[in-house]
């Protein structure tokens, strides 16, 4: 009796002390499977009434294991599974698997491996819906779709979708060093428990797959581009392999960065000589080993003769040279090299803008197929704004890969509300004129503008072992939107925020569309508080944190602020047309014309191109000067209005949530004022000129902002 009643009060106090077994803590990510709204659910019930879904295969088994999840959490109950048609099935697998969905004979020849088709249907006088694929990976792809359809709150009737990817490798580029430590990585250590790897695999890692599976994204390179050569090692590579076996099932392939020095380093040899016949067979003999350990390894990802790295250049041969001595190892076994064109040397007197095309152009037809060239979005630095990197369309007979940046190094770490859906956006809708009017960036990317074979998108992850993924819960929707793209380059950002906040917090139209708001003016507010019309790389040495566009000196005038933004007393900007350095004569000719002319080039764009004196006149007819602070101080009230708006929204959402996201508004207002105040003291002591009327003057002086010392800011490259 007695036993009875404590088991009652233990029951009883760990119904009232038990944290809540969902805790809104963001570890759900976009896949939160809520309840769907009383408005759909009979709906969805009826259209979902049982699930016909095969589990031989492990692919099979995660689809229908998500399926079963998915429909539970929106429609309160699991569907009965069946083998056969019935009133409102849902029918998910391929023509192979299913005798059902081979039944129906569909046209699936342009969907490829990894494409998909949803279809309202009806078997045996049954209303159905059929998700089907040529390939077990597009039914669980097609399967995240449908489940999407529900979760933002869209009618399943009637459904006839075709999806498939428009880009190949749509890949997560980790910068997470082998001691747990990520460069630019602002969500804590990494997600790679190496010392326990292979022998414990965190549940952690399957929901990693999940979440990048749900987005399509199918690649995941996993260490550091600036590599540590034991990653290659036969005691890594056993973990890599119990990482690869834990993603496989969702399609995920798991690649690593390769450090080109690795032949001396781990290999006893004397060379890395990329023509050395020894070092050629090291290569071979290493990826033979490595598909051994992982037989659908993906390939390599290499940063050569880039800040310090060591390269191909040590040896006097080229990047192709380099990148196809690892090419032709992988080749064999269907592997891919990824090679960066991230390059500039502080030997080379050039603009730092021009390096890579003035390396890479040259080498254009030289790589072999399975070569990509991967170049990030801009010249010079994943920096708030850049302008397209005049390498896309330059290289018609090499596949360019984009690489973006979704961790924000540059736009304000975790806790800056910054959604980076408009800046992908942005690029890819760039215009490079390379075959003509069109020839967008993206169509560059999926490889439709000059026949590329393989093409591939980047994304240099967010992701760390804080509970929320990625530091902050808006910076889940940069991982989304990254992912979301790269599956669909010509998406809109705006539809793509309103998909997350839906499946994110839920909640109604205004609700949404009031975040929605908030999310895409949040880029332009950042560029405008750090790096308005066109400056650029004005954030603080070294780690990057904070406004430092005083920083001069040191190892590198390009590792400086001061190389560019090139300010006087008499004006600002670096001159890039052809009275400076000239880059934009990278460009095509129209589009070369376009930046090159006071003119024409887009204001945001002004400084990036021009020198112009203080008192220029910008579009609003404000000087120079004065737009400058204007802008500054529009960045800093944007975000005031961000910090209202979302403190108007408590009660909408849980409470654990909301508090993270407004106290992150308040450090995000209060540094976005730092950056402005700052800067303005700054420009100020250069241009000597007063402070426009009706402006705040900075609070501290210019030496305090400069005083001001982050020895252990996160993220810092080590
Ligand atoms: O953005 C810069 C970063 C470095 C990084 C480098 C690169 C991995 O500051 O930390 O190194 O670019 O992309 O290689």
């Amino acid at each position: 009796m007695l036993g009875v009643m404590w088991l009652a009060i233990a029951c009883l106090a760990s119904t009232l002390y038990m944290p809540a077994a969902s805790a809104e803590d963001g570890y759900e990510l976009w896949l939160r499977y809520r309840p769907a709204g009383d408005a759909h659910v009979d709906a969805y019930r009826m259209r979902a009434s049982r699930l016909v879904a095969a589990a031989a295969t492990p692919t099979q088994a995660a689809t229908r294991a998500e399926l079963l999840r998915g429909l539970e959490g929106l429609l309160g109950a699991p569907p009965p599974l069946s083998e056969a048609a019935a009133e409102g099935a849902v029918i998910v697998g391929t023509p192979s698997a299913s005798p059902l969905i081979a039944r129906l004979g569909l046209e699936t020849g342009d969907l490829g491996r990894e494409g998909y088709l949803i279809r309202s249907a009806v078997i045996d006088g049954h209303a159905v819906t059929v998700i089907a694929a040529n390939e077990d990976i597009g039914a669980l792809y097609g399967a995240f779709h449908f489940l999407r359809l529900l979760q933002t709150g869209q009618s399943i009737e009637r459904l006839d979708l075709r999806e498939a990817p428009r880009v190949k490798l749509r890949v997560l580029n980790h910068w997470d060093n082998l001691d747990g430590h990520v460069e630019r990585g602002y969500a804590g250590a990494s997600i790679w428990d190496w010392h326990k790897l292979p022998d414990w695999r965190d549940p952690r890692y399957t929901d990693y797959a999940r979440a990048n599976a749900s987005i399509g994204i199918n690649g995941t390179v996993l260490n550091n581009v600036n590599a540590d050569a034991l990653v290659l090692t036969p005691m890594y590579l056993e973990k890599a392999a119990a990482l690869a076996d834990v993603f496989r099932p969702f399609g995920v392939r798991v690649y690593l960065s390769a450090r080109f020095s690795a032949p001396i380093e781990i290999g006893g040899l004397e060379t890395a000589d990329p023509l050395d016949p020894q070092v050629r067979r090291w290569w071979r003999d290493k990826a033979d080993e490595i598909y051994r350990t992982i037989p659908d390894f993906g390939g390599f990802l290499v940063k050569a003769n880039s800040e310090g790295q060591p390269g191909p250049q040590d040896y006097g041969r080229s990047h192709a040279d380099g990148a196809n001595m690892l090419a032709e190892a992988l080749a064999p076994h269907g592997g891919t090299v990824m090679w960066r064109a991230f390059v500039y040397s502080d030997e080379e007197p050039d603009d730092r803008a021009k390096q890579a095309y003035n390396e890479f152009v040259p080498l254009d037809g030289e790589f072999r197929d399975n070569v990509l060239v991967q170049v990030k979005n801009g010249a010079i630095d994943f920096q708030p704004r850049e302008p397209f990197h005049p390498l896309f369309g330059a290289m018609p007979d090499t596949p360019l890969m984009m690489e973006f940046q979704i961790t924000k190094e540059y736009l304000g770490f975790a806790t800056h509300l910054v959604y980076l859906g408009p800046m992908y956006e942005e690029v890819l809708a760039a215009d490079t004129y390379a075959a003509g009017e069109g020839s967008t960036v993206a169509k560059v990317v999926d490889g439709s503008l000059h026949g590329y074979a393989v093409t591939g998108m980047a994304g240099v992850a967010n992701i760390g072992a804080d509970r929320n993924w990625s530091g902050s819960h808006f910076d889940q929707a940069n991982w989304y939107a990254y992912g979301r793209l790269a599956w669909d380059p010509r998406l809109s950002s705006r539809s793509i925020a309103e998909e997350w906040v839906r499946m994110t917090f839920a909640g109604d139209d205004a609700f949404v569309a009031t975040v929605v708001d908030m999310m895409m003016g949040s880029r332009e507010a950042a560029v405008d508080y750090m790096t308005p019309l066109g400056l650029h790389h004005l954030m603080g040495r070294d780690h990057h944190y904070g406004p430092g566009p005083w920083v001069e000196g040191g190892p590198r005038a390009d590792w400086t602020s001061v190389y560019y933004h090139r300010a006087t007393r008499a004006g600002i900007g670096f001159d890039r047309t052809a009275s400076g350095s000239n880059a934009v004569a990278q460009y095509a000719p129209p589009v070369a014309r376009e930046f090159g002319d006071l003119e024409t080039v887009p204001e945001a764009f002004l400084l990036w191109f021009h020198h112009v004196p203080w008192d220029y006149r910008t579009q609003s007819g404000r000087p120079l000067w004065e737009e400058l602070v204007h802008r500054y101080t529009r960045g800093v009230d944007y975000v005031r209005g961000m910090r209202e708006t979302w403190n108007g929204l408590e009660g909408d959402i849980d409470a654990e949530r909301h508090a993270q996201v407004a106290a992150f508004l308040a450090i995000q207002e209060k540094e976005a004022q730092w950056w402005r105040d700052a800067s303005i003291a700054y420009f100020q002591s250069i241009s000597g000129l007063p402070l426009p009327d009706g402006y705040a003057p900075p609070p501290r002086s210019l030496q305090y902002y400069q005083s001001l010392e982050f020895p252990h800011a996160p993220g810092s490259g080590r």
